[in-house]
Protein backbone atom coordinates (compact mmCIF):
# COMPACT_ATOMS: atom_id res chain seq x y z
CA UNK A 1 0.00 0.00 0.00
CA UNK A 2 0.84 3.31 -1.19
CA UNK A 3 1.54 5.82 1.87
CA UNK A 4 0.79 9.55 1.14
CA UNK A 5 0.83 12.55 3.65
CA UNK A 6 -1.42 15.68 3.69
CA UNK A 7 -1.53 18.74 5.43
CA UNK A 8 -3.27 21.59 6.14
CA UNK A 9 -1.45 24.58 7.49
CA UNK A 10 -3.86 26.51 9.87
CA UNK A 11 -4.19 29.83 10.97
CA UNK A 12 -7.10 29.14 13.52
CA UNK A 13 -7.17 33.36 14.62
CA UNK A 14 -7.75 34.17 11.39
CA UNK A 15 -9.64 30.72 10.29
CA UNK A 16 -7.60 30.85 7.05
CA UNK A 17 -6.08 27.17 5.69
CA UNK A 18 -3.61 27.36 2.98
CA UNK A 19 -4.31 25.29 -0.18
CA UNK A 20 -2.11 24.76 -2.99
CA UNK A 21 -3.42 24.69 -6.81
CA UNK A 22 -1.38 21.38 -8.27
CA UNK A 23 0.69 22.29 -10.90
CA UNK A 24 1.69 19.32 -12.41
CA UNK A 25 0.74 15.18 -11.87
CA UNK A 26 -1.72 13.45 -9.75
CA UNK A 27 -4.75 16.29 -8.88
CA UNK A 28 -3.50 18.67 -11.62
CA UNK A 29 -5.79 21.38 -11.24
CA UNK A 30 -6.97 21.04 -8.04
CA UNK A 31 -6.49 23.21 -4.63
CA UNK A 32 -5.62 20.28 -2.09
CA UNK A 33 -3.33 20.18 0.98
CA UNK A 34 0.74 19.78 0.84
CA UNK A 35 1.86 16.34 0.57
CA UNK A 36 2.83 13.76 -1.36
CA UNK A 37 4.34 9.88 -1.08
CA UNK A 38 6.53 8.47 1.99
CA UNK A 39 9.55 7.77 1.03
CA UNK A 40 11.28 4.57 2.09
CA UNK A 41 12.70 5.04 5.89
CA UNK A 42 10.46 7.96 6.56
CA UNK A 43 8.63 8.59 8.97
CA UNK A 44 4.95 10.05 8.22
CA UNK A 45 5.60 13.06 9.72
CA UNK A 46 9.13 13.40 8.49
CA UNK A 47 7.53 13.21 5.09
CA UNK A 48 4.83 15.87 5.63
CA UNK A 49 7.58 18.63 6.77
CA UNK A 50 10.07 17.41 3.82
CA UNK A 51 6.80 17.77 1.29
CA UNK A 52 6.31 21.23 2.87
CA UNK A 53 9.66 22.26 1.90
CA UNK A 54 9.63 20.71 -1.18
CA UNK A 55 6.23 22.24 -2.12
CA UNK A 56 5.70 25.72 -0.46
CA UNK A 57 9.14 26.33 1.13
CA UNK A 58 7.97 26.67 4.51
CA UNK A 59 9.54 25.16 7.75
CA UNK A 60 7.68 22.89 10.02
CA UNK A 61 8.81 21.06 13.10
CA UNK A 62 7.51 17.32 13.17
CA UNK A 63 6.21 18.39 16.92
CA UNK A 64 3.30 20.85 15.86
CA UNK A 65 1.99 18.13 13.76
CA UNK A 66 -1.34 17.55 14.48
CA UNK A 67 -2.73 14.53 13.51
CA UNK A 68 -6.83 14.46 11.79
CA UNK A 69 -6.96 11.16 10.33
CA UNK A 70 -6.11 9.11 7.30
CA UNK A 71 -8.20 8.14 4.51
CA UNK A 72 -7.65 5.00 2.09
CA UNK A 73 -8.83 6.17 -1.19
CA UNK A 74 -8.93 3.73 -4.33
CA UNK A 75 -9.73 4.32 -7.83
CA UNK A 76 -12.08 1.85 -9.76
CA UNK A 77 -9.93 -0.68 -11.81
CA UNK A 78 -6.65 1.28 -11.11
CA UNK A 79 -5.08 -0.78 -8.26
CA UNK A 80 -2.14 0.93 -8.63
CA UNK A 81 -3.75 3.94 -7.33
CA UNK A 82 -5.05 2.34 -3.74
CA UNK A 83 -3.26 4.70 -1.42
CA UNK A 84 -3.31 5.96 2.49
CA UNK A 85 -3.40 9.37 3.21
CA UNK A 86 -2.68 10.33 6.43
CA UNK A 87 -3.47 13.78 7.63
CA UNK A 88 -2.42 16.82 9.68
CA UNK A 89 -3.20 20.19 10.44
CA UNK A 90 -0.39 22.69 11.88
CA UNK A 91 -0.46 26.32 13.58
CA UNK A 92 2.99 26.69 13.00
CA UNK A 93 5.79 27.14 10.49
CA UNK A 94 7.89 29.36 9.41
CA UNK A 95 8.59 31.46 6.42
CA UNK A 96 5.83 32.75 3.61
CA UNK A 97 4.48 29.68 1.26
CA UNK A 98 5.61 30.57 -1.58
CA UNK A 99 5.05 29.03 -5.58
CA UNK A 100 7.10 25.60 -7.01
CA UNK A 101 7.18 24.07 -9.75
CA UNK A 102 5.02 21.64 -8.07
CA UNK A 103 2.15 24.27 -5.94
CA UNK A 104 0.66 27.77 -6.30
CA UNK A 105 -0.28 28.24 -2.90
CA UNK A 106 -3.01 30.45 -1.60
CA UNK A 107 -4.78 31.36 1.56
CA UNK A 108 -8.53 30.50 1.64
CA UNK A 109 -11.41 31.46 4.39
CA UNK A 110 -11.83 27.97 6.58
CA UNK A 111 -16.12 28.87 5.82
CA UNK A 112 -15.75 28.86 2.14
CA UNK A 113 -13.07 26.53 0.52
CA UNK A 114 -13.76 26.25 -2.94
CA UNK A 115 -14.76 23.08 -3.17
CA UNK A 116 -15.89 22.19 -6.79
CA UNK A 117 -12.44 22.76 -7.39
CA UNK A 118 -10.98 20.25 -4.94
CA UNK A 119 -10.99 16.47 -5.20
CA UNK A 120 -14.81 15.41 -5.48
CA UNK A 121 -14.73 13.89 -1.27
CA UNK A 122 -12.95 16.66 -0.17
CA UNK A 123 -16.13 18.46 1.28
CA UNK A 124 -17.64 15.12 2.83
CA UNK A 125 -14.26 15.23 5.37
CA UNK A 126 -12.44 18.06 5.94
CA UNK A 127 -15.33 20.03 7.28
CA UNK A 128 -15.33 17.14 9.99
CA UNK A 129 -11.57 18.01 10.57
CA UNK A 130 -11.63 22.00 10.45
CA UNK A 131 -14.91 20.90 13.24
CA UNK A 132 -11.61 19.35 14.90
CA UNK A 133 -13.03 15.66 14.50
CA UNK A 134 -10.72 12.83 13.84
CA UNK A 135 -11.16 10.87 10.94
CA UNK A 136 -10.85 7.55 9.86
CA UNK A 137 -11.87 6.87 6.65
CA UNK A 138 -12.47 5.21 3.20
CA UNK A 139 -13.55 6.73 -0.36
CA UNK A 140 -14.07 4.78 -3.55
CA UNK A 141 -13.89 6.74 -6.61
CA UNK A 142 -14.13 6.31 -10.38
CA UNK A 143 -11.49 5.67 -12.66
CA UNK A 144 -11.20 9.00 -13.41
CA UNK A 145 -12.10 10.66 -9.95
CA UNK A 146 -14.68 12.21 -10.65
CA UNK A 147 -17.39 9.96 -9.23
CA UNK A 148 -18.09 8.70 -5.79
CA UNK A 149 -18.63 5.11 -5.73
CA UNK A 150 -18.74 4.10 -2.30
CA UNK A 151 -17.60 6.04 0.58
CA UNK A 152 -17.58 5.34 4.67
CA UNK A 153 -15.90 8.67 7.14
CA UNK A 154 -16.36 7.51 10.97
CA UNK A 155 -14.78 9.52 13.84
CA UNK A 156 -11.38 8.03 15.16
CA UNK A 157 -9.71 8.62 18.42
P1 LIG B 1 1.95 13.45 -5.28
O1 LIG B 1 1.49 12.26 -6.08
O2 LIG B 1 1.83 14.73 -6.01
O3 LIG B 1 0.96 13.56 -4.02
N1 LIG B 1 -4.20 12.95 -2.36
C1 LIG B 1 -5.47 13.35 -2.18
N2 LIG B 1 -5.94 14.45 -1.58
C2 LIG B 1 -7.28 14.60 -1.52
N3 LIG B 1 -7.75 15.69 -0.91
N4 LIG B 1 -8.15 13.71 -2.04
C3 LIG B 1 -7.71 12.61 -2.66
O4 LIG B 1 -8.65 11.80 -3.18
C4 LIG B 1 -6.32 12.38 -2.75
N5 LIG B 1 -5.53 11.41 -3.25
C5 LIG B 1 -4.25 11.78 -3.01
C6 LIG B 1 -1.97 12.94 -1.29
C7 LIG B 1 -0.41 13.54 -4.14
C8 LIG B 1 -1.03 14.32 -3.00
O5 LIG B 1 -2.46 14.25 -3.14
C9 LIG B 1 -3.04 13.73 -1.96
C10 LIG B 1 -0.75 13.79 -1.61
O6 LIG B 1 -0.68 14.87 -0.70
C11 LIG B 1 -8.41 10.88 -4.16
O7 LIG B 1 3.31 13.30 -4.66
Amino acid sequence: MNTYTLLYLYDSKARRILLALKKRGFGEGKWNGIGGRVEEGETVEDAAVREAQEEARVEVSPDTLVRRGSIRFSFENRPELDRDVHIFFTEEWKGEPIETGEMRPRWHDAARLPYEEMWIADKDWLPKMLAGKVIAGRVRLSGSGDRILDMEIKDSV
